[in-house]
């Protein structure tokens, strides 16, 4: 008898040291980093390809707010130097090719599984590794599990009263239909006006028959000033790329390099103040924020940049109760992430476009073919949702993550998301988060954040590899005290003023507490740095075969 050939081994049954979860731009360069260590990397990915938000966020108008020569790698010269964004700010679709062209370049595919979605993760305190079970029904056992799930990833719905009788179609921004949609001939309801509506509302007001946009907040937006990129610009990125990226790390709060204020806004007259602004508005972004070195600490300061901004509004928009429902008077600005447009005010201009207060009158039901607030039933064929997302904790509530003593992740943060530098939350060993909450994440150039938390990953899992730790966690203390400083740090600021995602606080229910670190990019990278200097610093580690656990010390 012919001797039983050995079976191929299916990837779920070798062995894995590290399971990433998401092939955005961060599972991406994760992958590529850790295959440099040698490491077995197997990458669960919810979509059909790479590219994370971009993956997803496809709605018209779907752009980056971050300059694309700084929303892009730097880990490779050469891919920095070869790689030719076409605008300012980069479309949707071109920011999706380069996450692919980048997971084919390094050779990426072939240890992402895409169309897999993790449903849990349960960590097995005698063996010491993390049993992750994805929705194709297979367990795949792992050292270590690294969420690169992305801050803004979880698309939410509000509920309606009566949405499921709605007639037509409905669309979220945050999971928009691969195919063309094409709105012409249609009333359009656009429901939120989030960075997403505001990107999408004047393009789909050019489509559309009548665009009617119900609005419960406003948001204060500065032009883009988006324009195709000359090879001269490219090229002064290119032939300054260390310097600029370098800058971006450490000296920009924000991780995106801009003027320096030298000032507050206080300190300079009113006449010159107004110069800055205008100067700032003429060149658009968002680094508006960056005018003085204030805008976000003293709320004096923060009213003039805001009454800058409402003069503006109605300055375009020319119906004085339009302008004035536009002009956003609930919030500091800056204290939501500021939006970045491309005529968004202008479009209200439009005999087609419609807005309707539904902080006023609230939607009351959705009819068939209507939206009723007010008493009055607004008609429409199609309706958009750009109501935004389940920000920072969102995608990480979704799998059932099980750590120590079979505990909880959703149950320890039922609070709100505790961790220790946004990288590990104690309790659940070997388990990382990249850009997770207690880090600067969602206020930074995201590209920044991701690149630093993976090198910061690589480089203690190889330490750990060196000295035969087979556990890292983070210790009670530590991430004790971190809280409290990511919490003193936002409170010194106007930021928790706004009801804002940062805060949770556009989801019923979810505990408002302020989410990302406020430090600034350079500050996080030294302490996280630090901390790494001094043997992981706050961390505990257990070396392999016996148990030997280091003392947690202050941070
Ligand atoms: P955002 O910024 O969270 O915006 C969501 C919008 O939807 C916002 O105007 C909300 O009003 C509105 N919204 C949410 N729920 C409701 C309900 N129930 N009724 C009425 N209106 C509602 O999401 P985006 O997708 O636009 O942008 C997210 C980030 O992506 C952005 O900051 C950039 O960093 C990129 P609210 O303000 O809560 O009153």
């Amino acid at each position: 008898m012919a001797a039983a050939q050995p079976q191929p081994v299916s990837h779920q049954n070798a062995r894995i040291d590290v399971v990433v979860v998401g092939a955005g731009f961060a599972g991406l360069y994760l992958l590529h980093k850790l295959r440099g260590l040698g490491l077995h990397v197997k990458v669960f990915e919810q979509g059909g390809d790479v590219g994370g938000t971009w993956y997803w966020n496809r709605y018209p108008g779907a752009r980056c707010d971050v300059e694309s020569m700084q929303y892009s790698f730097s880990f490779d010269d050469k891919l920095q130097q070869e790689w030719n964004w076409s605008e300012r700010y980069a479309p949707q679709p071109e920011i999706l090719r380069y996450a692919g062209h980048v997971a084919d370049r390094y050779d990426l595919r072939g240890d992402i599984q895409f169309n897999t979605t993790v449903k849990s993760a349960v960590f097995d305190e005698r063996a010491n590794r993390w049993t992750v079970t994805t929705s194709d029904g297979q367990a795949t056992i792992a050292q270590h599990v690294v969420l690169a799930t992305g801050c803004l990833s979880n698309a939410r719905t509000p509920e309606f009263r009566g949405m499921k009788d709605f007639k037509g179609k409905v669309y979220h921004t945050g999971n928009w239909p691969h195919e063309p949609v094409d709105f012409t001939g249609l009333r359009v309801g656009v429901i939120g006006t989030g960075s997403s509506a505001i990107q999408s509302i004047p393009l789909i007001a050019e489509q559309a028959s009548q665009l009617t946009v119900f609005q419960r907040t406003a948001n204060f937006s500065v032009p883009a000033r988006n324009a195709p990129l000359t090879d001269d610009e490219r090229k002064s990125f290119r032939d300054n790329y260390p310097e600029i990226r370098r800058q971006a790390r450490e000296d920009f709060k924000n991780g995106i390099v801009q003027p320096i204020p030298d000032r507050g806004a206080l300190d300079d007259p009113e006449h010159e103040r107004r110069e800055k602004y205008h100067a700032r508005w003429t060149s658009g972004g968002l680094t508006f924020m960056g005018v003085y070195n204030n805008l976000v600490l003293d709320q004096r300061a923060n009213d003039t940049a805001a009454d800058f901004i409402r003069e503006r509004i109605s300055e375009i928009v020319s119906d004085p109760e339009t302008a004035r429902l536009l002009q956003p008077t609930d919030h500091p600005v800056g204290s939501k992430r500021i939006c970045v447009d491309t005529d968004y005010y202008a479009t209200f201009n439009r005999s087609n476009v419609t807005l309707v207060d539904i902080k006023a009158h609230p939607i009351e039901q959705i009819l068939p073919h209507a939206v009723r607030t007010g008493g009055k039933d607004y008609e429409v064929d199609a309706l958009v949702l750009a109501t935004g997302f389940d920000a920072m904790t969102g995608s990480v509530a979704k799998i059932d993550i099980r750590g120590r003593g079979g505990q909880t992740l959703n149950d320890k943060w039922a609070e709100g998301p505790r961790t220790y530098l946004g990288l590990m939350s104690a309790g659940f060993p070997n388990l990382f988060i990249v850009t997770g909450p207690g880090s600067p994440s969602v206020l930074s150039n995201m590209i920044v954040s991701i690149e630093q938390h993976v090198d910061w990953i690589t480089d203690c899992l190889s330490y750990m590899r060196d000295r035969g730790a087979e556990v890292i966690e983070a210790t009670h203390p530590a991430e004790d005290k971190w809280v409290a400083h990511v919490n003193e740090v936002a409170a010194g600021t106007l930021y928790p003023q706004a009801n804002s995602w940062y805060m949770g606080a556009n989801i019923p229910g979810k505990p408002q507490i302020f989410m990302p670190y406020i430090g600034g990019v350079g500050v996080y990278r030294q302490i996280c740095n630090d901390v790494a200097a001094k043997d992981y610093e706050g961390f505990a580690m257990t070396v392999r075969a016996r148990p030997k656990t280091k003392e947690a010390v202050a941070l």
